[in-house]
Formats: structure tokens, sequence, C-alpha cells
């Protein structure tokens, strides 16, 4: 794990090329990944930023978000940098050759922050073709690959409408049309993709991102889980902000099985939340990182912070860390307090340590945690295993922190 870290503290992106015809939906998705109403900014492979006024010039605003070679970042998440590319829609040689050599030209770069980290590839399921000439063609590649479906509720849409043409009554019709969506997708999609060369590493499907409440956390877990590195996969669950259940579940994960490696082991469980990479101790609290800045400083120094707060809060830690049920209680105490300082938001007005000795005050001692100790002494002293993780995490979602103040 302490590798881990260490790659992560050199790198600060999580790399991402999305492919997908024109109106797939591929921006929709990623200001929903990174909660943006804007567009991207964009900058050229240098780092440089590409002025582009979408209102004077829209040719070249159209040639700058769809030049694989230019990153695109939002402001609202930097920490990710998208490559957006209309794919092969032609189906041309020379636009497959584009894509390929920049994927094959990703993934020779020694430089870790270069490399391309995962693929999303998006194939809009409203339209009447379900394939493009070439869109199947996935490539030879160690880079995850997930093949996103979108706009699956275009395809309800055609269910319903073929329904009501086979005579089926209204009522009958939005009772079916989803099941109905849901074979067509199979069939018309999915099942083509079955005999492709090179395999994707998995599937997701997404309702109608331009809604408000519509969600792409399923995307975040998918792509979460085809990462087979240890240092990868940190990183990709400390950038994405969208998902700090993820975060907890891994934390606690890791939390379990660290052993009882003493309060150092503090940093192997926050390094899976965002804020604690990009936020320093004390002012200036969050602020844009733009892309050629370097890496972020401040994580040892946020992790040395904790350590130091929780033996002063908890002077017995050492001890309470020798058991299966006090190791237990400390990873929940750490999630907890790392949760209420990202999702309230604390950690980005106030800074991170004054946030985070605000959320160890109000946890310890307070009925919330002896409600989680209690959960904890009856989940039983087993050894880690994956039960053990699923139980700690929900008991952790169960019992998140907030202040009398937040709950007015
Ligand atoms: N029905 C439906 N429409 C969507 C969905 N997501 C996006 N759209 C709409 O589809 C259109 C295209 O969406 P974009 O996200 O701009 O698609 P894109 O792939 O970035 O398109 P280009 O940048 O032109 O290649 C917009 O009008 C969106 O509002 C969806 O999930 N369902
Ligand atoms: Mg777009």
């Amino acid at each position: 794990m302490d590798q881990a870290i260490d790659v992560r503290s050199k790198i600060s992106h999580f790399r991402i090329l999305i492919i997908g015809r024109a109106n797939a939906g591929k921006t929709t998705i990623l200001k929903k990944v990174c909660n943006s109403v804007e567009d991207p900014e964009v900058y050229d492979p240098d780092g440089d930023k590409v002025a582009i006024d979408p209102e004077i010039i829209k040719e070249s605003a159209e040639r700058g978000l769809h030049d694989i070679d230019n990153q695109l970042i939002f402001k609202s998440n930097p920490q990710f940098i998208f490559h957006d590319s209309r794919g092969f829609e032609g189906g041309s040689a020379d636009e497959i050759e584009k894509v390929t050599a920049f994927i094959e030209r990703r993934a020779k770069t020694w430089k870790l922050s270069e490399q391309l980290h995962a693929i999303w590839y998006c194939l809009p399921t409203d339209g009447n073709r379900p394939l493009l000439e070439a869109e199947d063609r996935f490539f030879k590649i160690s880079v995850p690959l997930i093949v996103i479906f979108t706009k699956f509720d275009g395809l309800v849409t055609k269910a319903f409408q073929q329904l009501r043409a086979e005579g089926k009554k209204i009522p009958a019709a939005h009772a079916g049309k989803v099941q109905l969506a849901q074979q067509m997708l199979t069939t018309n999609y999915r099942n083509q993709l079955n005999s492709v060369e090179f395999k994707p590493s998995a599937y997701v499907q997404l309702d109608d991102m331009r809604l408000e409440h519509s969600s792409c956390i399923e995307l975040i877990n998918e792509t979460a889980k085809t990462l087979t590195d240890d240092a990868l996969l940190l990183l990709f669950v400390s950038v994405q902000q969208n998902n700090i259940e993820l975060c907890i579940e891994w934390a606690v994960g890791q939390g379990l099985r660290s052993g009882n490696k003493g309060p150092e082991s503090v940093k192997w469980i926050l390094a899976y939340f965002p804020h604690v990479w990009v936020v320093r101790i004390f002012l200036p609290p969050y602020s844009y990182i733009p892309l050629k800045s370097a890496v972020s400083r401040y994580p040892e120094k946020n992790f040395a912070f904790c350590v130091d707060a929780l033996k002063n809060k908890l002077p017995a830690v050492e001890e309470v860390l020798q058991t299966s049920p006090g190791r237990a209680q400390i990873v929940a105490l750490l999630c907890i307090c790392a949760e209420h300082t990202f999702t309230k938001g604390s950690a980005f007005a106030e800074s991170f340590g004054p946030a985070f000795i605000t959320a160890l005050d109000a946890y310890v001692g307070s009925p919330t945690e002896a409600e989680v100790i209690k959960e904890i002494d009856e989940m039983g002293p087993e050894a880690y295993d994956y039960a053990r993780r699923q139980k700690l995490s929900n008991i952790v979602r169960a019992h998140l922190l907030r202040t009398q103040a937040e709950m007015a």
C-alpha cells in the first residue's frame, strides 16, 4: 500500500479516453461524472490552454473538443483528464488509424501521468441502427475498455412504441417497456459484441443522463473494478468525487486488511478520499489546480496531522488497534470523519486540518460512536473477509456524522 501511495503522490490525474459517434452522449456523461454544468476547458498536449469561443467560431470549437490529443478538464473535478474522440464514425481508415495511434502512443509512454488509464466507449441505444460500421472495433491493449450503452431511455421509448404497435393498451405498454428494452439491448447490442476480437472489460448501461437525479455511479463502480493495479485503483477512487461510498468501501477494506500496523496505517485508509490529496492542512484551502502544476505535496502532511490528531484525541489508540474490533472501530472513525470533511465541504471551506478536528470532536464520545461500537461488537471478531468489509462499510454508511447545525 505504501508503494501505491507513493505512486499516487507522483501522479495527480486520471486519464480517460471517451469515444463515441456524434451525439452519443459523451459530453453529458463527462459533465455528470465531474458534477459540472459547464463545458470543459481545453488544453493542448503541452498543457497550454486552447482559447475557444464557441459563440464566435463554432467550427474551431468543435475541432478543439474532438481533437483526440487535446486534454479536457472540468474546473469542478480537475483531477480527471479526458480525451474526446468521435471514433470511427465514418469507418474511414484515417480515423481508425488516428485513434489507434493515440492509444498506442499513450500505452507506450513510460510516464504514468501521461498514460491512458481507461477507455469509455459509448454506443447510443436510441438510434435506428444498433451498430455502425467499424463501431465494434475495440483495441488490443492492456488499458481497460468499458462499453457504455448510452441513452437507454431512448430504447425504452422505442420499446413502448413497439408494444403499442402490437396492440397493447397504454398501461400495459408502460408496464412492459423496460423489460422489452432490456431484451432489445441484449439481442441488438450486447450479443452483437460477443464475437468481437478484443473483448471489452465491462459493460454499463446508462439511463437518461440529462436528468438531474440520474447517476453514473455504475460507470464509476465498473471502472474501479477493472483496475487491477493497486496504484491506479487508488488514483481512480481518490480522484472521482461522485461516489464517496466507493471511497468508504475501499478505505474500509484496506483498513481491515492492514493488521496491527499502528497509527501510521491511518494513511492507508485516508488515502482513498479525494480531498486528502488536494486540500492543505491549513490555508489556502482547495483551489483549482491547473494542469501544469506539480503534484500535490499536501498528503504526507495531512496524514501526519491526522495521526497526531488521533493520538491526541485517543491516547490509547495503539492498544485499541491491537484487537480486531478495536481496529474496526478506528477504521470506522476515520471513514466517518473523512466522509464528513468531504461531503459537508468543511475541508474545502476550512482547510483539512481544522475540519478533521471538528469531525473528530463531534464523533468521539457521541451517541453515534456508541452505536457504531455496539454494532461492531455484534459483528463478531472474525478475521478480515469480504463479508466483514461489507458489514463495516454498511455500519459506516448508516452512521454518517452530521452536526446539529448541519441538521438544522
Ligand atoms: N434521451 C437522451 N438524450 C441524451 C442523453 N444524454 C445526452 N443526451 C442528449 O443528446 C445530445 C448529445 O449529447 P452530448 O453529450 O453533447 O453528445 P456528444 O457525444 O458529446 O456529442 P458530440 O460532442 O457532438 O460528439 C444532447 O442534446 C443531449 O442533451 C440521454 O441519456 N438520453
Ligand atoms: Mg461532446
